[in-house]
C-alpha cells in the first residue's frame, strides 16, 4: 500500500496530482481544508489537503479496497458512490463560506485603505485606524503599528484583537509615562489659557478637593479683573468653601497677597488668560515667585477646540513655562487624540482631565493610563 500526501488549491487540482501520481486505482482516504498563512499572515491561503492510496496488488487480485472514501475509477461510467457527492457538496459550501470571508476581507481593507498601514496584518490595521478616528498624529499611529506588528510576529500571527488592543493600550500609557502627571506639590497653583475653556471651573474644583478632601488652609487670588462677573464667578466659590480670595490690578496686589497668605498650604490663581498683557504680567510675577519652587502653572485647553488653534495658543504662551496641561469638557467630544498629540509635541503631562460643569465631581486627576483608554478603550469606539 503506497499512502501520500497531497496539496492543491481545490479538490479537481489535488485529483489530477493523484491520479498523475498514483493512477486511477488510487483512493482518497482523507480531505481536509487547511488555512496557510499568507503574506505578512493576512491573506491566509485555502488549500485542500488529500491524503491518497494505491495498493498496487489491487488490480491483480480483483479486491476492492476496504471502505474507499473516493474511488477515482469512474471511467466505466459507474456513478460513484454517496461519497464523494457528499464531499462535492461539502467542497461547494466551504467554497461559499470563503467567498463571503473574502468579501469581509475586502470590505475590510477598504474601509482601513490607509496606504501607511498596508504592511501590517489586518487587526493591527484595524487599531491603528480606531486610533486615527480619535484624531492621533500618524507618526506615533505608525510608531504604534511598528511595535504591535512585532509583538504579532513573535506571537506567529496568533494575536487575538482584545490581546491587539491590550497591548496597543500598554504601549501608548507606556509612551506617556516619560511625562509628569497630577496636581503637584507646590504652593501657588496657577491656570492660565484662553477665555472661556473652563479654568476658573476647573480651578474652583481643584480647590475644592484640597478643602473637602485634604483639609488644606487654601486661598483664592483672580487676576481677571476684566469682567466684574468674572470675580463673582470666583467669590461665590470663595464663600461656598469659606475661603479668602484677593484680587489682584497690580504687582503691588499680588507682593501684599503673598504676605497675607504666607502660612496658607495651598493658593490657588485664577487668571483671564486672554491676551498679551495677561502674559506680560503672568512673566512678572516670576519676580515675586519662585515659579521653579512654588508654582504649578497649568495650561488649560478644552478638548472642544480644534487642535491647530489649542497648538497656537501653547506657542503663544512660550514665554511662560507650564508645567502641565488641563484638558477640559472632555463630556463635549468623543475625539481624545489632539490631547496625546499635545502632550507628545510639547512634552508635557497633564494635571486633570474635566468631564462636566457640577464642582468639584467633573473632573479626574491625569494618569497616562486614562489617556490610553481614552483613545483606545471603549470610549473612543
Ligand atoms: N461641559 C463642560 N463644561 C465645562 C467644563 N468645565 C467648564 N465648563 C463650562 O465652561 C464655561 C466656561 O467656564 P469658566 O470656568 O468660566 O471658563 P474660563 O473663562 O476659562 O474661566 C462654563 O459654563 C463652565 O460651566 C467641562 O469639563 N465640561
Ligand atoms: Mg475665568
Amino acid at each position: 500500500m503506497k499512502i501520500k500526501k497531497f496539496m492543491a488549491p481545490n479538490m479537481s487540482e489535488a485529483m489530477k496530482q493523484i491520479r498523475l501520481e498514483l493512477g486511477d486505482q488510487a483512493v482518497i482516504l482523507n480531505s481536509k481544508v487547511v488555512q496557510r498563512k499568507g503574506f505578512l499572515g493576512f491573506m491566509k491561503k485555502r488549500n485542500i489537503e488529500v491524503i491518497a492510496a494505491v495498493d498496487p496488488d489491487a488490480g491483480k487480485n480483483g479486491t476492492v479496497q476496504t471502505a474507499p472514501a473516493y474511488s477515482l475509477k469512474t471511467e466505466r461510467g459507474e456513478k460513484p458512490a454517496r461519497a464523494p457527492d457528499a464531499s462535492v457538496r461539502s467542497e461547494k459550501e466551504s467554497l461559499k463560506k470563503e467567498i463571503a470571508e473574502l468579501k469581509k476581507v475586502v470590505r475590510e481593507v477598504s474601509k482601513f485603505a490607509n496606504p501607511a498601514y498596508q504592511k501590517y496584518p489586518l487587526p493591527v490595521q484595524k487599531r491603528l485606524n480606531s486610533g486615527s478616528q480619535q484624531g492621533l498624529d500618524e507618526s506615533l499611529l505608525l510608531e504604534i503599528g511598528d511595535a504591535l506588528y512585532e509583538e504579532w510576529e513573535k506571537a506567529n500571527g496568533n494575536l487575538a484583537e482584545e490581546e491587539i488592543l491590550k497591548q496597543a493600550k500598554a504601549l501608548l500609557q507606556k509612551k506617556l509615562s516619560r511625562f509628569t502627571y497630577g496636581r503637584g506639590r507646590r504652593k501657588y497653583v496657577n491656570l492660565i489659557g484662553p477665555t472661556g475653556v473652563g479654568k476658573t471651573t476647573t480651578l474652583a474644583k481643584m480647590a475644592a478637593r484640597a478643602v473637602l478632601e485634604r483639609k488644606e488652609k487654601i486661598a483664592f487670588i483672580t487676576t481677571d479683573t476684566y469682567r466684574i462677573a468674572a470675580i463673582e464667578q470666583l467669590k461665590t466659590y470663595a464663600n461656598l468653601l469659606n475661603v479668602p480670595l484677593e484680587v489682584i490690578y497690580k504687582l503691588s496686589d499680588f507682593k501684599k497677597a503673598i504676605d497675607k497668605f504666607s502660612d496658607f498650604d495651598r493658593i490657588f490663581i485664577d487668571t483671564a488668560g486672554r491676551n498679551y498683557r495677561e502674559r506680560q504680567y503672568v512673566r512678572e510675577l516670576s519676580g515675586l515667585i519662585d515659579f521653579q519652587a512654588e508654582m504649578d502653572t497649568f495650561l488649560t485647553l478644552s478638548l472642544t477646540m480644534k487642535e491647530k488653534d489649542m497648538k497656537e495658543v501653547v506657542d503663544s504662551f512660550q514665554s511662560i513655562r507650564i508645567d502641565r496641561f488641563i484638558f477640559t469638557k472632555l463630556d463635549e467630544t468623543s475625539t481624545y487624540g489632539a490631547a496625546v498629540n499635545l502632550m507628545e509635541q510639547y512634552g508635557k503631562g497633564c494635571a486633570y482631565v474635566t468631564n462636566g460643569q457640577d464642582v468639584p465631581d467633573d473632573m479626574l486627576e491625569a494618569t497616562p493610563g486614562i489617556f490610553a483608554e481614552y483613545v483606545f478603550g471603549e470610549n473612543g469606539k
